[in-house]
Formats: C-alpha cells, sequence, structure tokens
C-alpha cells in the first residue's frame, strides 16, 4: 500500500473513530448512475459511465449524515460489457475491503443490465456478513426527477444498517432492497425496473430500512464457494427457444468451448425437437445442458416435466433466470463436473 494511502486510510480510520459513524466504501464500476446525457429533458439518451466516484459522493452530501465514506473508480464502463474477469476483480476487491476492520459496509455503483448478474455472483462467492449493497439508475444525473441520487443515499444507509448484516448481497433500486439472488431487471426504461418474483426483501425510507421477509437460499458466508479461490469461470452460453428454432447456436457455443449451455427455453424449459438432438449429442461429448425458462417473474422449472432429465442426465435451473443461471454454472464448474452436484447447487443457490 502506497504512504499516501496508508495516511488516508489512518486518517479515514482516526475521523470515524472520533465521529462513530460507520464506515461505507463506494467502489464505482460505471453504468447510468455515472452517466450524464445533453440535457434535462434526455432521460433515455445519455452516455454511461462519465461522471467519477468522487464527483457521484460529492452530488449527495447527505449520505454523510449516515456514514462516512470514500469512494474508488475500480472500472468505469457501461455493465453491459461485464466480463468474468470484471466479476472476478470486483468481487476479489471487495472481499479484501471486507476483511478491514474499519470497513463497516460496501457499496458498488453499477449499471443496470448486468447488475443482476453481479449481485448474484458476489452472493455466491463473498464470505462477509457485512451488508455488500449494489445500486444503479435508470436516468442520468443530468435528467429531470434522476433517480441516482436517492438509490445512492439509500444503497449508502442500507450499507451502515447494522440490521442489513447477514442478508447476502443486496440491490436497493426505487426505494426497494432486493437480495441480489432474486432481483432481476424487468422493465428496460423506467425507475421501477427492478423486480423479485418472490418480492423485495424491505424497503428503504428516509434513510431506514424496514425489512418484510429474509433471502431463503444459501449466501455469502454459508455457500462453498469463496472468491479467494476462484481465478477463473467456466465458459457458460446461454441460447434462446422459440418457435422454428434451430440448433446452431448450441453447436456454435460449444465449438467455442462452453462447459456448460444454458437452454433459455420457452414455458417450463421446453425444448424443442428440432434441438433435443444436438443437446443430447453435446451432453455425450462433456458439455452441460441446463434447462432455464424464457418465462420470468415466478415460477420455476420442474426436473423431469418437458424433458426427462434424469435420462438425458441434464440440469434443470429451478427459479433461476437464464442470466443468473449462467452465473451459477459458471462458479460451480469451478468445482464440480458431476450432473447431480450442479442440480443440487442449483435447488440450494
Ligand atoms: N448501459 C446500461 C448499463 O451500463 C446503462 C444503465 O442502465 O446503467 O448497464
Amino acid at each position: 500500500m502506497k504512504k499516501p494511502l496508508i495516511l488516508a486510510a489512518l486518517l479515514w480510520s482516526s475521523v470515524v473513530l472520533a465521529d462513530g459513524k460507520p464506515n461505507v466504501v463506494i467502489l464505482a464500476t460505471g453504468g447510468t448512475i455515472a452517466g450524464a446525457g445533453a440535457g434535462v429533458a434526455n432521460s433515455a439518451t445519455y452516455q454511461a459511465a462519465k461522471v467519477p466516484v468522487d464527483k457521484l459522493i460529492a452530488g449527495v452530501p447527505e449520505i454523510r449524515n449516515v456514514a462516512e465514506v470514500r469512494g474508488e473508480q475500480v472500472f468505469q464502463i457501461a455493465s453491459e460489457s461485464f466480463t468474468n474477469e470484471h466479476l472476478l476483480t470486483l468481487g476479489k476487491r471487495v472481499a479484501a475491503l471486507a476483511r478491514q476492520p474499519d470497513v463497516d459496509g460496501i457499496v458498488i455503483t453499477h449499471g443496470t443490465d448486468t447488475l443482476e448478474e453481479t449481485a448474484y455472483f458476489l452472493n455466491l462467492v463473498l464470505k462477509t456478513d457485512k451488508p455488500v449493497v449494489v445500486v444503479g439508475s435508470m436516468r442520468p444525473g443530468t435528467a429531470m426527477s434522476a433517480d441516482g441520487m436517492l438509490n445512492l443515499y439509500n444503497a449508502v444507509a442500507v450499507a451502515a444498517a447494522a440490521d442489513a448484516r447477514g442478508k447476502g448481497v443486496l440491490v436497493t433500486m426505487n426505494d426497494e432492497i432486493h437480495t441480489g439472488r432474486d432481483v432481476s431487471k424487468s422493465v428496460n426504461i423506467k425507475t421501477d425496473a427492478f423486480r423479485s418474483p418472490w418480492g423485495p426483501l424491505g424497503m428503504i425510507v428516509e434513510g431506514k430500512a424496514y425489512w418484510f421477509r429474509a433471502p431463503a437460499k444459501r449466501h455469502t458466508t454459508g455457500t462453498e464457494f469463496d472468491i479467494d479461490t476462484l481465478d477463473r469461470l467456466a465458459p457458460v452460453d446461454i441460447a434462446y427457444g422459440y418457435g422454428n428454432a434451430s440448433p446452431t447456436a448450441y453447436k456454435a457455443f460449444a465449438e467455442g468451448g462452453a462447459r456448460a449451455l444454458i437452454h433459455a427455453g420457452t414455458g417450463n424449459g421446453s425444448v424443442s425437437g428440432a434441438v433435443v438432438p444436438t443437446l443430447q449429442a453435446l451432453r455425450d461429448k462433456g458439455v452441460q445442458i441446463i434447462r432455464a425458462s424464457r418465462v420470468t417473474g415466478g415460477g420455476f422449472v420442474l426436473r423431469n416435466a418437458e424433458q426427462p432429465d434424469d435420462k438425458y442426465d441434464w440440469v434443470v435451473a429451478h427459479d433461476l433466470n437464464p442470466q443468473k443461471a449462467r452465473i451459477l454454472a459458471a462458479v460451480a464448474l469451478t468445482r464440480t463436473q458431476d450432473t447431480r452436484e450442479l442440480q443440487r447447487m442449483f435447488m440450494e443457490y
């Protein structure tokens, strides 16, 4: 650690000890919350990943009423461009900060497009019960009724809240607190965009968290995965099911090195008769086949219902949407190739 950084950290922790407010670190990665548009009417036309973290913090001075905060700019990208390497880099930084006794909570500002994937990944691999809160915004800070300021304030308030500990990785958007496991971007152009099929965990109002549910699935300190033992994620791809579907995409992904294919099936994870033989052949070559559904918002893929999964040695994604199924498969395959073990993981996480 460089000398100035040591001095800054010592100063920061001394201020905190004097003041007694929780220490929250804000890790910025880009996205709309750091976006800027040409005019106040541009709520949907803007450039993401422009505003640096210190400017984000300065734009919400009330944050300092709930916590001592400092920021780090980890990336400055639109989140549709996240890669597995970005996930690993971010996860390792969060884990290192969470180990620091002078850090009480962590906020990650993030683009909304893949926010749900990052939040789920961290929920699986972080070994801390300190609050980690992922937050974004649907409008840039330059737009009328921008949602980023309040979203960021809420995220810091939750990250500073003692009763947010042990709840896994959280997402605060639009006054709601969601588990990173369930939440997904369900509307692509308004502030009420993030939904959990089983409902939010709670709400954050005027800086106070109100809890109504607890996470039901294994997370953070309760998982068998550990970011500190991960130096890569398995390549996993997703192909959509639809009328007139062909096996071309699945073959191409497998030729590209995919270790598992997520089938985003119609209905209950159904697979077109034109595609089944290709998936069977790919399974025989060692590629894992995981049936998810393109139908999201509640429900789950039932094993052996639409397809004889036991007979084909396939996995079902249970209630995970295809993009979250990819995250779990990418992590799980670093630990096992066994179908039964993979299916256990899809039921538990
Ligand atoms: N492109 C989107 C992203 O970075 C912008 C946003 O909604 O944050 O995810």
